[in-house]
């Protein structure tokens, strides 16, 4: 019987093994699914001279590709299907963040990124390259850090202490209140923001099925809510998966 066993395990390990884990990419992209959108521009009723070199200032709140109806500033994450707080396995080249910092910045009055999604023990880099003042208002709930600071022109400030949280933090503003942006904190590497053209992709995750939760700032949680939807991860990476997004 021993030997059986023993001869079971030589075979399973020879083949690579039976509980080795399998890694695979998930591609997919957001897709507008309402009316023809009007492009919004925001007002702007301060430091126009500057807020407008570079022309009007377009709404972030909702951002949709004309040509491939893909949303931007879409942000996505997996979870596990049964209990969306239980760890995820981490591929091994993704353990270690590879930055320690992620910059947001104020260019020319608004954020960029407008969405920026940050790993628990990473840094959030907060800087104002404009040549006018801009302030960093960080709105958070739970544990995640809340703070206010006037950020004179080339300058940053450096926020710490960030955790993994079901809410997201709010960047604005003050001096000029058209600018806010989102950040959401993850305590693993399965997240990602939609890019121009509403796609995504999450690479070398776990391979098997979990839930895939959607947010955007105007829909909210985009398919299902915070436990998100079915997806099956597959080592060669399947068919890119298409989400479709309204705003009630
Ligand atoms: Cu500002």
């Amino acid at each position: 019987m021993r030997r059986v066993i023993f001869a079971t395990l030589a075979v399973l390990l020879a083949s690579g093994g039976l509980m080795a884990q399998e890694w695979g990419n998930l591609k997919g992209k957001v897709v507008f699914g309402g009316d023809a959108l009007k492009s919004e521009t925001v007002k702007i009723d301060k430091d126009q001279d500057h807020c407008l070199s570079k022309g009007e200032i377009p709404s972030e709140k909702l951002v949709v590709d004309p040509a491939s109806k893909g949303v931007r500033w879409v942000m996505v994450w997996l979870v596990d299907s049964k209990d969306p707080k239980a760890a995820l396995p981490v591929h091994p080249s993704l353990k270690e963040t590879a930055d320690k910092e992620v910059m947001v910045d104020q260019p020319c009055c608004k954020f960029e990124p407008h969405v920026l999604a940050l790993r628990e023990g990473q840094t959030l880099v907060a800087k104002n390259s404009s040549p006018i003042p801009h302030n960093v208002n960080l709105v958070s709930t739970g544990k995640n850090p809340s703070k206010n600071e006037i950020i004179p022109p080339g300058r940053a400030v450096k926020v710490d202490g960030w955790v993994a949280a079901p809410s997201p933090t709010l960047i604005k503003c003050d001096i000029h209140p058209w600018m806010m942006g989102y950040i959401r904190v993850f305590n693993h590497p399965y997240f990602a923001v939609t890019n121009e053209k509403g796609e995504f992709e999450i690479k070398n995750a776990p391979v098997g099925n979990f839930n895939l939760v959607v947010w955007q700032e105007e829909a909210g949680w985009v398919t299902g809510d915070r436990k998100g939807t079915p997806v099956t991860i597959k080592a060669d990476g399947g068919t890119p998966i298409e989400i479709p997004l309204k705003v009630k």
